[in-house]
């Protein structure tokens, strides 16, 4: 008979379609940010751990790139094997989507999904901008018609509504087994790779609607001296004209990107952050499968 202390431990895939709001739930989940948004797709690159340990049960979550149709360059084929890899070996799917709407994307998840084995939870995310929820009814009972397994969670991952219930029902599917990691460790990532992520970020945020998707950043020196941190991060893309566009008039764009980049780093390192940036181009990177395994994306892992 297992009660509230035998310890729980198991792996949480979080899965969808680009921009439905995964990362933003794993940053909530855990209380800080961790994993990078933003309101355009294909944010995630790569899939991450965010550890979670309360009491006696700690959840594994594995947030991954969105799953898309676009298998044109190896970067796009990346970011979708690695997301089809994470739904194995897992104790619990959380399957996202965004209210209403479901696109072929999400169609191309369902069918994925439909064939895991273990407990799959469908989160039905950002119900803060329903204005009507009785709108979503129909909708949800369709959705309970094609995976009549799932239990369907409605939440807003931004707003952390309904989001202790979903940890909870996560809870009761875990595994009862000892905890894999200490209680203490939130990621498997390394700081450099997270700082790296930071910058990337800014980018997708700043820059409009192409050129996010070509950049890459790589850090080059992580090093602690004293009480500072200092940090240099090289931020690639494939062209000449995205190197201007990304510096901006008088540097003014690089600057914001590093001001924005340096203050997110402080409070994730919990350290006072010196950052150097520089843009270097770096011509077909995106689609030459060498090239984005020394940056980092290992297609075997
Ligand atoms: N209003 C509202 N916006 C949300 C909510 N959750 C996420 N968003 C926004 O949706 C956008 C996408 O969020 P992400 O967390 O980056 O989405 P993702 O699913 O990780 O996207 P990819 O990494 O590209 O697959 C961001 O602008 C978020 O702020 C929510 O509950 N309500
Ligand atoms: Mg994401």
């Amino acid at each position: 008979m297992s009660d509230s202390s035998t310890p729980r431990c198991g792996y949480v895939a979080i899965v969808g379609r680009p921009n439905v709001g995964k990362s933003t739930l794993l940053n909530h989940i855990l209380g800080q940010k961790l994993a990078i948004t933003s309101r355009k797709p294909q944010t995630t690159r790569h899939t991450m751990l965010g550890i979670k340990t309360e009491d006696a049960v700690q959840a594994i979550y594995v947030d991954t790139p969105g799953l898309h149709k676009d298998n044109d360059k190896a970067l796009n084929r990346f970011m979708n094997k690695s997301a089809s890899q994470a739904l194995r070996d897992v104790d619990v799917v959380l399957f996202v989507v965004d209210r209403v709407r479901w696109t072929d994307e999400d169609q191309m998840v369902l069918e994925k999904v439909r064939f895991v084995t273990c407990p799959v939870l469908l989160v039905v995310n950002k119900l803060d901008r329903m204005d009507d929820k009785k709108d979503m009814l129909p909708h949800l009972e369709w959705l309970a018609t094609q995976l009549p397994d799932a239990e369907i969670v409605p939440v807003s991952a931004l707003h952390g509504r309904n989001i202790d219930q979903l940890e909870q029902l996560i809870a009761e599917r875990l595994p009862e087994g000892e905890h894999f990691y200490p209680d203490d460790q939130i990621t498997d990532r390394s700081s450099r790779f997270l700082a790296a992520e930071l910058v990337r970020e800014k980018v997708m945020r700043q820059l409009g609607a192409e050129i996010p998707y070509q950049v890459t950043v790589e850090i080059e020196q992580f090093k602690q001296e004293g009480k500072i941190l200092h940090i240099h991060a090289l931020i690639l893309v494939e062209r000449d004209g995205q190197k201007k566009i990304i510096i901006g008039d008088g540097g003014e764009r690089m600057k914001k990107i590093g001001q924005e980049a340096r203050l997110d780093m402080q409070k994730l390192f919990g350290s006072k952050v010196m950052l150097n940036l520089w843009v270097k181009v770096k011509r077909g990177w995106s689609d030459d499968e060498r090239a984005l395994s020394s940056l980092g994306y290992n297609f075997d892992s």
